[in-house]
């Protein structure tokens, strides 16, 4: 029986890039979103061009009833996942303290660090009897210094670093492994939604260096989780060559 992997965000960026990895590689997937519609498209083209099976499990990672009903609705023959990817999330807006949207943050806190907590909880009753498996939690080099305007954002991947901590800890009982992955700048649909369509913000972000890919996050993610099996990436933090951290950044002059 070949492993399942759940991937929370899959509809985008490093969840869709992830999920062809793994697919690629014979692995059958649960895949989660909001957008529906999405996930369907990726659920054909993934079974089409590879030897894998996808169920599509869409829900939003922010409200905690969706989140429960929906695991609890999966077939028995989806009953275990080997590798839960923690990957939903988004940042919303780049604003002092004093002038950013209360409901940007809110929005942030419930998904990157509520949402991850509320899948987590969800998924472990699939994982915990088996005695095997892994978590992936998907933080940023933003957990790890906070830049200026990243106020809430950097204070959720912070939380997801603490959470990786704690769940590594606690998980050692049920022998899962648990890795967080801090990518710095990854050019995905990630700035879209921070600067809400502003297309000429977005492209300066990505301007003047060459940054991350999903691809090349998905590669992380599948090297993590496919070590032999007394072998445990705690934490892994991985940029761009042109970036040491989230504030230093060379761009090509
Ligand atoms: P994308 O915007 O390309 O993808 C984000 C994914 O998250 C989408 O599939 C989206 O699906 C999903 N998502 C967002 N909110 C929810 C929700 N409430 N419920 C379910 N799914 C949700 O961004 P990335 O791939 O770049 O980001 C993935 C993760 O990586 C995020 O946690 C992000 O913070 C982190 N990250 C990104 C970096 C970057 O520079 N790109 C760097 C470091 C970390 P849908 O809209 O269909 O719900
Ligand atoms: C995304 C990377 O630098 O925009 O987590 O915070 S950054």
């Amino acid at each position: 029986m070949p492993e399942i992997i759940f991937i929370s965000g899959a509809t985008a960026g490093f969840g869709k890039a992830t999920a062809e990895k793994f697919a690629a590689n014979g692995y059958h997937l649960i895949l989660n979103g909001r957008r529906e519609e999405r996930l369907k498209q990726i659920k054909e083209s993934l079974e089409n061009k590879y030897n894998t099976e996808v169920y599509v499990l869409p829900f939003d990672v922010q409200v905690q009833k969706e989140v429960f009903d929906a695991f609890k609705s999966l077939p028995t023959e989806w009953q275990k996942i080997d590798v839960l990817v923690n990957n939903a999330g988004l940042a919303l807006g780049r604003h002092y303290t004093d002038e950013a949207e209360l409901a940007d943050w809110e929005t942030m806190i419930d998904t990157n660090l509520k949402g991850l907590l509320y899948v987590t909880k969800a998924a472990l009753p699939f994982m915990t009897p088996y005695k095997q498996g892994h978590i992936i939690n998907i933080g940023s080099t933003a957990a790890k210094d906070v830049y200026e305007k990243g106020n809430v954002y950097c204070a959720t991947k912070a939380a997801v670093d603490s959470i990786s901590k704690g769940m590594r800890i606690d998980l050692l009982r049920h022998n899962i492994k648990v890795t967080a992955i801090h990518p710095g700048a990854a050019e995905t649909e990630f700035s879209m939604v921070r600067f809400k369509g502003d297309e000429a913000t977005v492209k300066n972000v990505y301007e003047g260096y060459k940054p991350l890919t999903a691809e090349d996050v998905a590669d992380i993610i599948y090297y993590c989780t496919t070590l032999p099996s007394h072998v445990c990436i705690n934490d892994l933090v991985v940029t761009a060559t042109q970036q040491a951290n989230s504030i230093y950044l060379v761009k090509d002059a």
